[in-house]
C-alpha cells in the first residue's frame, strides 16, 4: 500500500465473525464479497478495520476487554450491536429497503420504511467509534449501503479527516432512487466523503444525476474524476471496478486439495458440467436460470444424461421473509425439473443449499464447462472474475448477465438478458457447443482483464485518488 498514515476500513461486518464455542471465544473469517476481497489487503497494511463482530448474545456476555484482546492482533475494532439493532438497522432498513431498491426490485419494498431511526443511530455509533480511533494522517474508507450516513457524520466529528466511500451495489437511476422517502438525507450522508467510488460508469452517472435532481447541486464535470461542490465541501466521484486476487486464486486452484476434488467432479469427454455459485438472494436470478435450464433440456433431448447443473446457493439473510420465499421457490423448481427429466442414474440439477469449502468452490470453477452468472442485477459480481482467474487452462465458457457490473469489463463472456428465459436457454446451448478455439480466445481476453485489474490495483487506485 502506498502513502503514509493508516487506512481505517469501516464496514457493517468485520472480516471475522466472533462466537463462543464450548466457552472459548473464537474469530472465524466471514463470507461475502467485501470480506473476501479486502481481508488480505488489510492484514498487510497494518491499519484498523471497524465493524460489527456478530450477535452480542452469541458471545455469551463476554466482557468487552476480552473481545478487544482477541481482535486487537487482527487490527479489528468491534462495534457490538444488539439483536434488536441488527434486526432494525441491518435486516429492516439495509436489507429490507435499500437492498431491493438499489437492485431495481420495487415489488420487494415494504409499505413503509420502518426503523429509519435505528439506521441513523447505528451509523452514528460507527461514526463515534471511528472518531475515537482516528489519528491525524489516517484515511478512512467507509463501505457500502449499510453505512451511507457515516461520511457526513464523521465529517461533523472530525472536520479534517480524509474520508472515502465505496458503494458495492448498483446505484439505481434517479427515477428508482427517488422512491425512497429518505433520498435527500442519504445523498447528504454520502457527500460527507472526499471521494465516492462506484463499480461502473453508469452507477456514477446515476449518483451525480440524483444529487443534481434531488439536492439541486450541479456537478463540475470538467474535473476528472467529476466533482461536486456542496455545503460540506467538495466531493469527487469516480469509477473503481473491484477486482479479485487473481494470482492468489490461480495458485490456490492448483493445490493438491483442489486436484483431489476435481478428479471426482470433472466431466468426461462426452459430458458437460454447468455451474452456478451464488448467495441465495432474489437478485441473483436463480429461478429464471433454472427455468432457462429446463427449457434447454426440453429443446435438446440429446443433452439428457450428458449435462448436469450444479447450483450452489449459499444460505444468506435467512431472517428476512423475502429470503425464505426465494428459498422455497428455488427448491420447488429444482424438485420439478429433477422430477420431470431425471432418470434412475441421472439428476439434471445438483442443488446445494449450504456453504462449500474453499477446495470445493475452486474445483467447481475449474471443472465447469459453462459457468452461469445470471443475476437480475448485481453491483459487480466477483464469482465471474474468480472463475476466470482460476482457468489457467484457458477453457470454460462464462455466461454473464448484462445487468451485472462485471459485464462492463468482460465483453468476451456470452452475455445474456436474464429476464429473457428463451434467449438465455439459447445462450446456454451456444456456450455448451462453443468450439475450443473460440473458448480459448474469449477466456484469454477475460483473463488479461481480470489479472491486470485485480483487487490490489483496485484498492491502490482508490486510496491513491483519495490521498491525492
Ligand atoms: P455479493 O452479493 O456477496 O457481494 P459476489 O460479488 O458474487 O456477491 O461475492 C460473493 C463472494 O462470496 C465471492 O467472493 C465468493 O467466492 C464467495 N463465496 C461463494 N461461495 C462461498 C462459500 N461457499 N464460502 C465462502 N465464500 C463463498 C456484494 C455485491 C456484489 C459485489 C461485491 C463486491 O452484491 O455485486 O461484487 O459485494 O463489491
Amino acid at each position: 500500500m502506498s502513502g503514509s498514515g493508516r487506512v481505517i476500513i469501516v464496514s457493517n461486518r468485520l472480516p471475522v465473525t466472533v462466537s463462543t464455542v464450548d466457552g472459548v471465544l473464537r474469530a472465524t473469517p466471514s463470507a461475502g464479497g467485501l470480506a473476501t476481497g479486502l481481508r488480505r489487503h488489510h492484514e498487510q497494511s497494518g491499519g484498523l478495520w471497524i465493524g460489527w463482530p456478530g450477535y452480542a448474545d452469541l458471545l455469551g456476555g463476554v466482557p468487552s476487554v476480552e473481545l478487544d484482546r482477541l481482535l486487537a492482533p487482527l487490527g479489528a475494532v468491534p462495534v457490538p450491536l444488539s439483536r434488536e439493532e441488527i434486526s432494525q438497522y441491518y435486516e429492516g432498513v439495509s436489507n429490507g429497503v435499500l437492498w431491493p431498491l438499489f437492485h431495481y426490485l420495487l415489488d420487494q419494498l415494504p409499505l413503509r420504511v420502518e426503523h429509519w431511526d435505528a439506521y441513523v443511530a447505528a451509523n452514528a455509533r460507527l461514526a463515534d467509534v471511528i472518531a475515537e480511533h482516528y489519528r491525524p494522517g489516517d484515511v478512512v474508507w467507509v463501505h457500502d449501503y449499510q453505512l451511507m450516513l457515516v461520511p457526513a457524520m464523521l465529517r461533523e466529528r472530525v472536520p479534517d479527516a480524509r474520508i472515502g466511500f465505496f458503494l458495492h451495489i448498483p446505484f439505481p437511476s434517479t427515477e428508482i432512487f427517488s422512491a425512497l422517502p429518505q433520498r435527500a438525507e442519504l445523498l447528504r450522508g454520502v457527500l460527507g466523503a472526499d471521494l465516492v467510488g462506484f463499480h461502473t460508469a453508469s452507477y456514477t452517472r446515476h449518483f451525480v444525476h440524483a444529487v443534481e435532481r434531488i439536492l439541486g447541486t450541479r456537478p463540475d464535470s470538467r474535473d476528472e474524476p467529476t466533482s461536486i461542490q456542496h455545503a460540506l465541501g467538495r466531493t469527487r466521484v469516480g469509477v473503481f471496478p473491484m477486482g479479485v486476487d487473481a494470482a492468489d486464486f490461480a495458485a490456490r486452484a492448483g493445490s493438491d486439495a483442489v486436484e483431489e476434488v476435481l478428479a471426482r467432479l470433472r466431466p468426461t469427454a462426452d459430458e458437460a458440467l454447468i455451474v452456478g455459485v451464488d448467495r441465495l438472494d432474489y437478485t441473483k436470478g436463480i429461478p429464471r436460470r433454472l427455468i432457462a435450464f429446463e427449457q434447454l433440456l426440453e429443446r435438446h433431448p440429446e443433452l439428457h444424461e450428458r449435462v448436469r447443473l450444479v447450483q450452489v446457493a449459499v444460505p444468506s439473510r435467512g431472517g428476512v421473509r423475502a429470503y425464505q420465499l426465494i428459498r422455497r421457490s428455488v427448491e420447488g423448481l429444482v424438485g420439478r425439473i429433477n422430477g420431470m427429466f431425471g432418470t434412475a442414474r441421472w439428476s439434471p440439477i445438483h442443488y446445494l443449499h449450504r456453504s462449500v469449502t474453499d477446495a470445493e468452490l475452486l474445483a467447481l470453477y475449474r471443472a465447469a464447462t459453462v459457468m452461469l452468472v445470471t443475476p437480475l442485477r448485481d453491483g459487480m459480481n466477483l464469482v465471474a472474475k474468480e472463475f476466470v482467474a482460476c482457468r489457467e487452462d484457458e477453457d470454460g465458457v462464462l455466461v454473464l448477465s448484462e445487468f451485472v457490473g462485471a459485464a462492463a469489463e468482460l465483453a468476451d463472456a456470452v452475455q445474456v438478458n436474464p429476464w429473457d428465459v428463451d434467449g438465455s436457454a439459447e445462450a446456454y446451448y451456444r456456450a455448451l457447443t462453443m468450439p475450443r478455439t473460440e473458448r480459448r480466445t474469449r477466456m484469454r481476453a477475460m483473463r488479461q482483464r481480470v489479472q491486470a485489474y485485480d483487487i490490489h490495483a483496485w484498492s491502490a487506485e482508490f486510496l491513491d485518488t483519495l490521498r491525492a
